[in-house]
């Protein structure tokens, strides 16, 4: 099942995903400088956009891992926040590279119908 191999990988994802929520800062920002006022955590860099989700059937605690390590896989895709009630996903990306079609294509293919929320 696919649950089962992606235990080893869901507990590092998850370990870096709750390392990020504390650390209020996308990966790959390690710029130290001011230390005033730092732009919000999911606040798209220029260049970028951030399109939500809905996502459908998530019902444990490793289908948000699954549903992020989907969306991580598309090229262009900066980062995901994943929420399992209600289910979404958050998804900062670079449009010169790819799409918010594209992402939810994937998410989809992953097991986990998606669709923008306006949509
Ligand atoms: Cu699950």
């Amino acid at each position: 099942m696919r649950h089962v191999a992606l235990v080893v990988v869901g507990a590092v994802a998850l370990l870096s995903w709750v390392a990020c929520e504390r650390r209020d800062a996308p990966p790959g920002s390690t710029s130290a400088g001011t230390a005033a006022a730092p732009p919000a955590p999911s606040s798209p860099a220029i260049g970028e956009q951030v399109v939500e989700l809905v996502v459908e059937g998530m019902h444990c605690a490793t289908c948000p891992i699954t549903v992020r390590t989907a969306a991580r896989s598309v090229p262009g895709v900066v980062d995901v926040e994943v929420t399992m009630s209600p289910g979404r996903a958050r998804v900062r990306y670079r449009p010169s590279e790819t799409d918010s079609t594209r992402i939810a294509a994937a998410i989809t293919d992953s097991g986990y119908p998606a669709h923008e929320v306006n949509k």
